[in-house]
């Protein structure tokens, strides 16, 4: 899905829910009631409207000064999958990432590919619900370029995150995030690290950094990208290895 597909989507959203009101209009309008039901029917389109935007603010950024001294590593930190230790040993030089699903182009791209890519680099911090934060420097390929190189298909609605560790020794790590987060511009697959190549306990070689949501979203150890349309018939079917067991799919802050 090309940026000029995708606002057409977002105003296809607008336009539907705007002509819902207006068919409501003609029998509603004569009214006291039905003049009253508009004013609220107007707050909930511009409501909605802000959600929107705010969704596409940008994340704070810091100084340099304020990146943490000690960055917390969580969740996983060593994955002891055999095909992950051996693409670890080797650097990752033979490491692939697999772009798949609704695509109009599957990909394969090395991590020389993935830098090749558009870039940003951000300070920012990251939020854990466990009640610790702490502030890094990240600089990776900007998702929304990466996905336009794919080409989304137009029943593609989210993106799943798929990782090469488990937590519980039974199934992996995944998460997955919709088109909005998605095409964010501080939407990173990083592979750095406070300028240094992303370490193993950060999730190398690559992780999401997507600033907009708490620090389970932002998937370490990123195998495979899939795009979908829903994500319901993915292992617990609620969206991520966390939201499967109670927490909020989204997870904004
Ligand atoms: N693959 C994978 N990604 C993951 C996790 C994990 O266990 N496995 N933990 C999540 C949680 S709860 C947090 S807070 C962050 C921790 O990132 P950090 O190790 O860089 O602090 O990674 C998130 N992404
Ligand atoms: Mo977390």
């Amino acid at each position: 899905m090309s940026s000029l597909h995708r606002r057409g989507w977002l105003q296809g959203l607008g336009a539907s829910l705007s002509g819902l009101w207006l068919a409501a209009c003609d029998r509603i309008s004569t009214s006291d009631r039905g003049m009253a039901v508009l004013d609220s029917a107007e707050q909930l389109t511009r409501r909605a409207q802000r959600l929107l935007v705010d969704r596409r603010a940008l994340a704070q950024e810091f100084s340099p000064s304020l990146i943490s001294k000690r960055f917390r590593p969580n969740g996983s930190t060593d994955p002891d999958d055999p095909a992950y230790r051996a693409h670890a040993a080797a650097g990752f030089a033979d490491w692939k990432l697999v772009v798949d699903g609704l695509v109009e182009r599957p990909m394969a791209l090395s991590l020389a590919e993935l830098r090749a890519l558009p870039a940003r680099s951000q300070i920012t911090r990251h939020d854990c619900v466990e009640g610790w934060s702490d502030i890094a420097k990240w600089t990776g390929a900007r998702l929304g370029p990466l996905l336009d190189r794919a080409g989304l298909k137009s029943d593609a609605r989210y993106i799943v995150f798929h990782c090469a560790d488990s937590l519980d020794g039974v199934v992996n790590y995944y998460e997955s995030i919709d088109l909005i987060d998605a095409y964010h511009p501080q939407t990173l697959l990083a592979y750095e690290m406070n300028d240094a190549p992303l370490p193993v306990a950060y999730g190398a070689p690559i992780r999401l950094r997507v600033e907009r949501q708490l620090g389970y979203k932002h998937a370490k150890y990123v195998m495979r990208l899939e795009a979908v349309s829903d994500f319901s018939k993915i292992q617990g079917g609620q969206g991520g290895y966390w939201p499967d067991r109670g927490y909020e799919w989204y997870a904004g802050i």
